[in-house]
């Protein structure tokens, strides 16, 4: 007989714990329940931050947040079927948006799922997640955890970053085995997301291109954002003297005040650019596809794009692309501004004096509207505010969501820093706001300010909880109009009875949910109010909600997306 059994052993707790450590993964958002509870206990004990939430769908969001502003994948752990499906959605979205980060849920026996004999919280979770995410993967044995860890990491963030969900069977985590061979079975992920190297050619022909052009744009999107390329970036856009256009959650990888950005004069400069270079950015409905009157009609015909992007399979996906550059941002735009040459000529001066015009033009009329204090706060004399408290703070960080909400305060807060803007992203998805103000807080230590309309702030609200438990620097102020787009809708039926389904309790007293956890709770009516309240909160760092009172009349339906209405669209044809 050895003395086997007189060595020290290791668990599937202290295996999944050590290789996330390993790999340098600190945080673990999650929400606890069998079988997963001891292992947020272990993991606590061990020296992870363990941030736990109310709903896994916020605890999802969080990692999702946490992926983008780190570039490591963001944890989300969850309990079988219910809370593993209430992470789904942002496992989902994460992956849409090609955000970094590993839903780890727990699972019921697999001889019983795998024969429904019913178990508790029994459900094939793996093959449910599947179709909802890049990568699918299950540990069965404890040795095998160090690898499931490693091809989860690789998953999320080699090439186009995404969700991945490891299934973890309750049974794993008792599983012991020797400490020694325990230990070695871990890996140490080596250069998760390699750099990859556009192809010389792809190069050149995206150069020549850009040379040709007589009314050239570049077009940032987070995918830019997420790269870590800022210098470069800079660089490619200031030794080109080209215009750009940043997508929302680009804003701020240069400033918005910069001269070449074109942001004021969006729409002229879509319609009228001849090549088009896009840096990180589908060209998906928030790019109106490429074509259409956006792109300024007939123009479509003639216009070439050039297309940086990490996934090969991503070019031609709406309209041709003329120079594809595949590889790494950092990379290919490396190799962009190397190729410009010393005799790089500045694109024609007509093209750029004609957007210096319209947007000193567009600035103006905004600064007017942006001056005025109508007796009712709108969403422009609120946002004014903001935007001076991100000028005072450009490192703080702005969390928004909603729809008349989001798409003034797109424009009218300017962002100062890369990645300080989080957003609904490529599914314009209500939810975000908390999870993400969470996550923002809790891996930056930055200040948050998240703008909310009253309707999207709902479907995260009771997270405040969470912001005051952890007592995170964080400000969230509610647009409150009194419902989605706007509080005015009326009950159409003859018989009158419910009020609109668009329309909520009128004047509520949404500061009170943060004062119930012990947060500070304001209510401001008017610019001065708001101002004084999002200073105080900012410089404090306590958990903060400004219940901001806006004229219930000034939205429009769906924000700007308007003509996405089956109504509106039908009207348009
Ligand atoms: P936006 O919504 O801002 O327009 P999208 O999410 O549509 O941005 O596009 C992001 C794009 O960036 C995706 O196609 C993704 O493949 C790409 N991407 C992400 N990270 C990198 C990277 N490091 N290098 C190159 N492309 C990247
Ligand atoms: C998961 C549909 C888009 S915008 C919005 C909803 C419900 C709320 C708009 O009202 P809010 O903003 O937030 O008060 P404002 O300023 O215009 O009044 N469910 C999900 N995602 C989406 N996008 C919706 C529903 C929607
Ligand atoms: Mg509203």
């Amino acid at each position: 007989m050895t003395n086997d059994t007189t060595r020290e052993q290791t668990d599937g707790f202290h295996l999944l714990i050590d290789a996330l450590k390993l790999n340098g993964i600190e945080n673990i958002y999650a929400l606890p329940g069998i079988p997963i509870t001891d292992l947020t206990r272990k993991a606590q004990a061990e020296g992870m931050r363990v941030i736990s939430f109310r709903h896994e769908q916020h605890a999802g969001n969080a990692a999702a947040a946490a992926g983008f502003l780190t570039g490591k994948p963001g944890i989300c752990l969850t309990v079988s079927a219910p809370g593993f499906l209430n992470g789904l959605t942002a496992l989902a979205n994460a992956t849409t948006n090609c955000f970094p980060m590993i839903l780890i849920s727990g699972s019921s026996e697999r001889e019983i799922v795998d024969l429904q004999q019913g178990d508790y919280e029994e459900m094939d979770q793996l093959a449910i997640a599947k179709p909802l995410c890049k990568a699918a993967f299950r540990v069965l044995h404890a040795e095998d955890i160090g690898v499931g860890i490693a091809r989860a990491i690789r998953s999320a963030v080699s090439g186009r970053p995404g969700g991945v969900y490891l299934d973890l069977p309750a049974k794993l985590f008792a599983q012991s085995m020797d400490a020694e061979a325990g230990k070695q079975s871990l890996i140490k992920v080596v250069d998760a997301a390699p750099r990859q190297l556009p192809a010389p050619d792809s190069v050149q022909r995206a150069l020549d291109l850009l040379k040709g052009a007589k009314r050239p744009l570049i077009v940032l999107g987070k995918g830019a954002a997420y790269a870590r390329a800022d210098s470069e970036i800079r660089a490619l856009i200031e030794k080109t003297g080209i215009p750009y256009l940043p997508m929302s959650m680009a804003k701020g990888l240069l400033p918005d005040t910069h001269a070449q950005s074109a942001s004021a004069t969006r729409s002229y400069v879509l319609a009228e650019a001849d090549v088009v270079m896009l840096v990180g950015a589908r060209l998906n409905w928030l790019l109106s596809h490429g074509k259409g009157k956006t792109w300024g009609g007939d123009n479509a015909k003639t216009r070439q794009f050039i297309q940086i992007d990490i996934s090969p399979t991503e070019m031609d996906s709406n309209v041709p692309i003329a120079a594809p550059l595949v590889g790494d941002i950092g990379s290919c735009v490396s190799a962009l501004v190397a190729g410009l040459g010393s005799n790089w000529a500045k694109p024609p001066s007509d093209w750029t004096q004609a957007i210096g015009e319209r947007k000193d033009k567009n600035l103006s009329k905004m600064a007017e509207t942006l001056a005025a204090n109508p007796p009712v706060m709108n969403f422009h004399s609120a946002l004014n505010v903001v935007r001076n408290a991100i000028k005072a703070r450009p490192d703080a960080i702005l969390v928004n969501e909603g729809a008349n909400t989001l798409d003034f305060a797109r424009s009218i807060v300017d962002m100062y820093e890369p990645r300080k803007r989080l957003d609904v992203g490529t599914w314009g998805i209500m939810g975000i706001g908390m999870g993400f103000a969470v996550a923002a807080a809790v891996e930056t230590g930055k200040p948050v300010i998240a703008v909310e309309g009253d309707s999207a702030f709902g479907f995260s609200g009771m997270e405040v909880e969470t912001i005051c438990r952890y007592n995170l620097p964080v400000c969230v102020i509610v647009f409150n109009n009194n419902g989605i787009y706007k509080g005015t809708d009326k009950n159409m039926s003859p018989q009158g009875g419910d009020v609109a389904p668009t329309v909520f309790v009128k004047g509520a007293r949404y500061e009170m949910m943060m004062q119930a956890f012990g947060g500070v709770g304001v209510v401001a009516n008017n610019p001065a109010e708001l101002e004084k309240a999002l200073d105080e909160a900012v410089k404090s760092g306590k958990p903060t909600l400004i219940n901001a009172i806006i004229d219930e009349t000034a939205g429009t339906e769906s924000g700007r997306i308007t003509s996405l209405n089956p109504q509106s669209a039908a009207k348009k044809k």
